[in-house]
């Protein structure tokens, strides 16, 4: 068996108009937050349909492109960074899986949507997706530099 050691990593998550209009925005930054990630920068925007299909890139040409673009249009969303040890890969186990009737109960989309199509948040795939995400999303001066002693601690 081949064990990849815990790193700090960085992820980009974002929760989606559908999340967002739904009230959902203060449960998911709690999950991460009692998790023990540590937030690196939140900010609510709309974004242009251009920003939001550069985002999307790796799907142009999909059938449900078109719908997925005026989905995210449809509201504001809530964009943050999160850090921590394993932050992608335990980030999108968090999220759950992208169909919500796939996703376990206990994870974001298993226990609060039924649809691919409206599955109320984002979060990066690999930490080379989240680099090319977060610098996407955000400025330099966004991601914000702060200590917390709880994080210290790594085995
Ligand atoms: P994920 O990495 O979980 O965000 O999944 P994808 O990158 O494959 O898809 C991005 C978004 O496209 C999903 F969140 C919802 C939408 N989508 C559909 O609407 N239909 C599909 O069959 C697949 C994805």
């Amino acid at each position: 068996e081949c064990r990849k050691m815990s790193t700090t990593e960085r992820t980009f998550i974002a929760v989606k108009p559908d999340g967002v209009q739904r009230g959902l925005v203060g449960e998911i930054i709690a999950r991460f937050e009692k998790r023990g990630y540590k937030l690196i920068a939140l900010k609510l925007v709309s974004p242009t349909k251009d920003h939001l299909e550069t985002h999307y890139e790796d799907l142009k040409g999909k059938p449900f492109f078109p719908s997925l673009i005026s989905y995210m249009l449809s509201g504001p969303i809530a964009a943050m960074v999160w850090e921590g040890l394993d932050a992608v890969k335990t980030g999108r186990a968090m999220l759950g899986a992208t169909n919500p009737l796939a996703s376990a109960i206990g994870t974001i989309r298993g226990d609060y949507a039924i649809q691919t199509g409206r599955n109320i948040c984002h979060g990066s795939d690999s930490v080379e997706s989240a680099n090319k995400e977060i610098s996407h999303w955000f400025t330099e001066n966004e991601l914000n530099k702060y200590n917390n002693p709880l994080q210290s601690l790594i085995y």
